[in-house]
């Protein structure tokens, strides 16, 4: 997958190039991130990209004209056709299902905004998509465009390993993971519960998927609202509510 970034502090991406998975993913040539530096388009001896808000206030907008040479410039060196993502709190919210439509995508351009927001002419002419991770806000793009990048990197073919581990894990099915376990099977009187060590897959298969279900249940009821479950979660998901209030 081709990607690119246009943010005014390059620098940032080193978080996400430098080790991990996606650092991997861009070395062994599963992704490429190219990162623009809107300055290198500024008209004026200063790099300017910032300029005051029509209207008044406070805060400075990021001006439309070095944006739109810079992601111009950025989808040149694409293979093919760009879809273009603005991070913002304005945006659709940024979820599994999201990330798993972007990395269906051949060619990702992301803008990171910094100051007050960007003017709105370049985001209605050159932005396809406006995402937002939720409902917060932070100082600038570049963390937002980092977290959906490693989100969608995860998920491109070739990525990770072991692919049915993005098959199994939480959200893959909108469910909450099961819990995990590892050495030691005691650790300071906490035992791993006995099925896990029972050596019988499928009784192990039904026991996380009445985790995962017990634990939406609990903690993201949200996620099971309009949702039909099977006959066979149904029944889990009960067994596992009886068991707790044991
Ligand atoms: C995205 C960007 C929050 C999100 C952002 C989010 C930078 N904050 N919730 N900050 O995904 C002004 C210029 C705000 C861009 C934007």
């Amino acid at each position: 997958m081709w990607t690119a970034v246009v943010s005014i502090f390059p620098e940032m991406f080193h978080a996400l190039t430098g080790d991990g998975v996606v650092a991997r993913a861009i070395a062994g040539g599963n992704m490429s991130l190219r990162v623009i530096n809107p300055r290198d388009f500024a008209a004026d001896r200063r790099r300017s990209v910032d300029d005051h808000s029509y209207g008044g206030g406070p805060g400075m907008v990021m001006t439309a004209p070095a944006l739109t040479d810079a992601v111009r410039e950025a989808r040149k060196s694409a293979p093919g056709p760009v879809t273009t993502v603005y991070m913002s709190p304005q945006g659709r919210r940024f979820d599994q299902a999201a990330a798993a439509e972007l990395a269906g995508l051949d060619n990702l351009l992301f803008v990171a905004g910094r100051y007050e927001g960007v003017d709105e002419r370049f985001v209605e002419r050159e932005v396809d998509m406006e995402l937002s991770l939720g409902d917060f806000v932070l100082t600038g793009g570049e963390l937002a465009v980092m977290v959906v990048l490693d989100a969608v990197a995860r998920l491109l073919p070739g990525t990770l390993g072991n692919p049915a581990s993005t098959e199994c894990e939480s959200f893959a099915d909108n469910l909450l993971d099961y819990p995990h376990y590892s050495r030691p099977p005691e650790y300071r009187g906490a035992e791993v519960p006995s099925v896990l060590l029972s050596g019988d897959h499928a009784a192990i298969a039904r026991w996380r998927r009445g985790q995962a279900l017990a634990r939406t249940w609990r903690r993201r009821p949200d996620l099971l609202v309009n949702r039909v479950l099977s006959a066979e979660d149904r029944d889990l998901l009960r067994q596992h509510l009886l068991q707790a209030a044991e």
